[in-house]
Order: C-alpha cells, then structure tokens, then sequence
C-alpha cells in the first residue's frame, strides 16, 4: 500500500490573519497529482488540518466548501493535532502493521511539546490567538505577526537543536516497538535513519503545508521505502501551467489528426 501524509495544513477562512495560503481547488488538484502521479492508495492529513485556535470549525466549512466536500473521500484519514483536537472525526493517532510484521506509527507529535501537549498549555495558546484577533483591524500588527511567522519558517530551516531533539528523543521512545515514527507539528519536513537491536528504523517528519506550500511524505508500507516532497508555492504554479500547456497540445494534435 502507498501511502501519503501531509500535515500542518492550518485551514482557515482566508482572512489576513491566517497561515493557510492555499486556493481551495490549487490544493485539491496538487493532492490529486501526488494521488495519480504515485499511484497513492491512502491520504493520511496528519494533525493540525484545521486552524480551531482562531476560527470555529462551522467558519471554516463555510469558507471552504469544495476541500470540506473532497474531505469526505474514504480514503482520507484525519488525524488529530492540537490546533484541531476539538476535531470530532480526527483519530489520536494511527498504525499499520504490514506482511512482514513492520509497523509505521503515525501521529502528529505535540505530545513531545510541553506547551501544546497539556490542556492548559493549548488554553493558553488559544488566549494569545483571540487577543491577537481582536488587534486583526491594525495593518501594522498584522505584518508585525506575519514578520514573526516568517522568521519561525526560516529558523526552521537551518537545524533548530533544542526542537530537533525533542522531537527525536520522543521518536526513538516509539521507535523500539515500531519500525517508522511519522511525526508532523514542527513544520519542519526531515528524516533519520537509526538502527535499534539490528533493525533498521526510521523518523520522518511531514512538515507542513502551510503558506501555499506543499511538503509531504510518500511511504510504500511493505518496503517501508519512502520519498519527502517539497514544492514551493512557484513550482507548483508551474507544474499546473506545464501540464495546462501538455492538454492544449494533446488537444491540437487531435485536432490535426482530425483534420487530416
Ligand atoms: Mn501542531
């Protein structure tokens, strides 16, 4: 079974104050080219899908009709992240066991985060959003805010130490029963290969697919071979133009044909 899982999408209502960045039908023709291209059996949206800090869940379903229709695919898995953990069809977490008795445990991973791993920690982070919100009105806080949203992405780039190894730590915890940990919530697409008891294991992170991005992982669950996918916002505008392009020629090639 081919798998992907994206995360950290962070969907929201499209206002100034979101991290989302993505066109509805962009979004959905993106997944479908992955899905079609890697021959994609299960979609797996892991953690943090919806932004349930800052909006309620009915603002976003109404903001984004198409993604909440193409959502209701069967092979679509939601899995919960703290930014959408009030999602009700959002699982904890989830494992596949394949053939030869190798599992993959997937789960967004802010557990591993004292801030976002408690209640109170959660509370606090929705506190700081809805004072945030009610400043929304002033231009000048607002491109303060994305200023520092911008250079959290950046500092993500070059190898934060202290979150890397956090993260890494509560990885190899899960990695003695399993053979691959895929954790998303850093924003941060990576992998590490470790061997325990002679067995080799795997931490991989989907990154996110905020701001118009597309960062994911492709996993072939019996050979536990994997590939990470990262396209920019321009790359991926010129990927649909490149094939919009391949159509017009196909079509006036038949076109000739026809005439001929
Ligand atoms: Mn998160």
């Amino acid at each position: 079974m081919n798998i992907l899982v994206l995360s950290d999408l962070h969907i929201d209502t499209h206002d100034a104050f979101g991290i989302f960045k993505w066109n509805e039908m962009d979004l959905i023709m993106q997944i479908e080219r992955i899905r079609e291209l890697h021959a994609i059996d299960k979609i797996i949206f892991n953690g943090d899908t919806f932004e349930l800090y800052k909006y309620t869940f009915e603002e976003i379903r109404k903001a984004n009709p198409m993604l909440m229709d193409y959502f209701k695919d069967k092979n679509f898995v939601f899995i919960k992240g703290n930014h959408d953990i009030i999602n009700d069809f959002g699982l904890d977490y989830i494992q596949i066991c394949n053939s030869k008795g190798q599992t993959i445990h997937i789960e967004h991973g802010h557990n591993a985060d004292l801030l976002n791993g408690t209640k109170l920690g959660r509370a606090i982070g929705r506190f700081g959003f809805s004072i945030l919100k009610k400043m929304s009105h002033s231009q000048s806080l607002m491109n303060l805010y994305f200023k520092l949203v911008a250079l959290d992405d950046q500092i993500n780039h070059i190898p934060k130490r202290y979150n890397s190894i956090k993260y890494l730590t509560y990885a190899l915890k899960m990695l003695k029963d399993h053979d691959v940990v895929i954790l998303g919530h850093t924003h941060k697409l990576e992998s590490h290969h470790t061997y325990y008891l002679n067995q080799k294991k795997r931490y991989l992170n989907s990154g996110s697919c905020s701001m118009g991005r597309f960062q994911a992982i492709i996993m072939d669950t019996e050979t536990l071979k994997y590939e990470l996918i990262k396209e920019s916002k321009d790359s991926i505008k010129k990927q649909f133009q490149q094939t919009l392009k391949f159509k017009n020629q196909t079509y006036s090639n038949q076109q000739i044909i026809t005439i001929s």
